[in-house]
């Protein structure tokens, strides 16, 4: 293969030659009966919604395990098999969103019709999420079978699949028809949804998938881990944010949270800040699918300067966070930590 130790432009573009490798050796399983149809389908599902992310999740493995190994180059080798492993969260990624697009009846998705909504897709949907969450441990036995840390990074996988499922059942069984109410929303809810459905796969999996790589047990790292779920919650209260109040040209995707009845950040916070009378208009129009409800909550949200008081959180958060790495005894760990907040600071998208 190429020279894989380019410039960090050329990381995005040596990472998405991995993905054409994986893809193609998926396609060309020897476990199965392909036809022309078959091969077809999954080539065209995976193209829609494995590559088109920002791909944050997947570099940050490569870029984790470099800082991870303080400066030297590394060999291709090397570079490959991190990228499989930032493509293998990206699979679950992919499989979570698609799964969840349904769930929480959304439309678009990284600028295009959710997968379910593609004509012909419909339903098939539910299963291409089974088949992707099903390449992951394809893509590992492939490349990782005879490493040391094999079942560690299985057992990796396996934990934070769990603690997603755990955080999206929360997250859904809060707004069960007939049984909404917005009396039991509060802060400690939302955060113990955010950390198990969002927190463990976005942030602790790439660091811990390039903590195995460079050898490392996980359960000497409690602490690093603590850091990485606190900046998880944070992505996920931008989420949000973004659900409301960002662009959905940038976001890439028709926010719901309002429609759907979401524990979100920004209800728990307008519960927290309204009056009597504000509180009633809540009560009577969260969690309806007319436009009208929609836009009495959004005027709401405007009249308690919501948008402020997330500004205000996102300093704050900043500051805890930078100050919670600092604390941290490893100079190279505290570069990853650094570089992911660096990322995600008062992101647009
Ligand atoms: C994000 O919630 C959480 C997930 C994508 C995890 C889904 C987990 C499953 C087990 C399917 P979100 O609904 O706020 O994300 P988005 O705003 O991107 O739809
Ligand atoms: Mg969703
Ligand atoms: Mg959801
Ligand atoms: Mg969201």
């Amino acid at each position: 293969m190429a020279n894989l130790n380019g410039a960090a432009s050329d990381l995005r573009s040596t990472f998405l030659g991995v993905y054409s490798v994986l893809k193609s050796e998926l396609l060309n399983d020897p476990a199965f009966e392909w036809t022309d149809g078959s091969r077809q389908w999954v080539e065209r599902m995976l193209d829609y919604n494995v590559p088109g992310g920002k791909l944050n999740r997947g570099l940050s493995v490569i870029d984790s395990y470099k800082l991870l190994k303080e400066g030297k180059d590394l060999t291709d080798n090397e570079v490959f098999l991190a990228s499989a492993l930032g493509w293998c969260i990206e699979w679950l990624q992919a499989y979570f969103l698609v799964l969840d697009d349904i769930m929480d009846n959304s439309h678009t998705r990284r600028g295009q019709p959710c997968w379910y909504r593609v004509p012909k897709v419909g339903m098939i949907a539910v299963n291409d999420g089974i088949i992707l969450r099903n390449h992951i441990p394809r893509i590992l036995k492939n490349h990782f079978r005879q490493k040391p840390y094999y079942v560690d990074l299985l057992d990796l996988f396996n934990e934070v699949e769990f603690q997603t499922a755990q955080g999206q059942m929360i997250d859904l069984i809060t707004t069960i028809e007939g049984e909404k109410d917005l009396s039991k929303y509060s802060l400690p809810l939302h955060r113990r949804i955010v950390q198990y459905k969002t927190a463990y796969y976005s942030f602790y999996l790439p660091v811990a998938c390039a903590l195995l790589m460079a050898g490392e047990n996980l359960e000497s790292h409690t602490n690093l881990k603590e850091v990485l779920v606190n900046m998880g919650i944070y992505f996920q209260v931008q989420d949000d944010y973004l659900d409301c109040f960002g662009e959905p040209e940038k976001i890439g995707k028709i926010g719901t949270d309002i429609e759907d009845f979401k524990c979100s950040w920004l209800v728990v916070k307008a519960l927290e800040l309204c009056n009597d009378e504000q509180k009633k208009v809540l009560f009577e129009h969260y969690g309806k699918e007319n436009p009208a409800d929609v836009a009495k909550i959004k005027a709401l949200y405007n009249d308690i300067n919501l948008q402020s008081v997330f500004t205000e959180f996102e300093s704050k958060s900043y500051e805890k966070i930078t100050s919670s790495i600092e604390a941290h005894p490893s100079k190279a760990v505290q570069a990853v930590l650094k570089l992911f907040l660096g990322k995600i600071y008062k992101r647009e998208k």
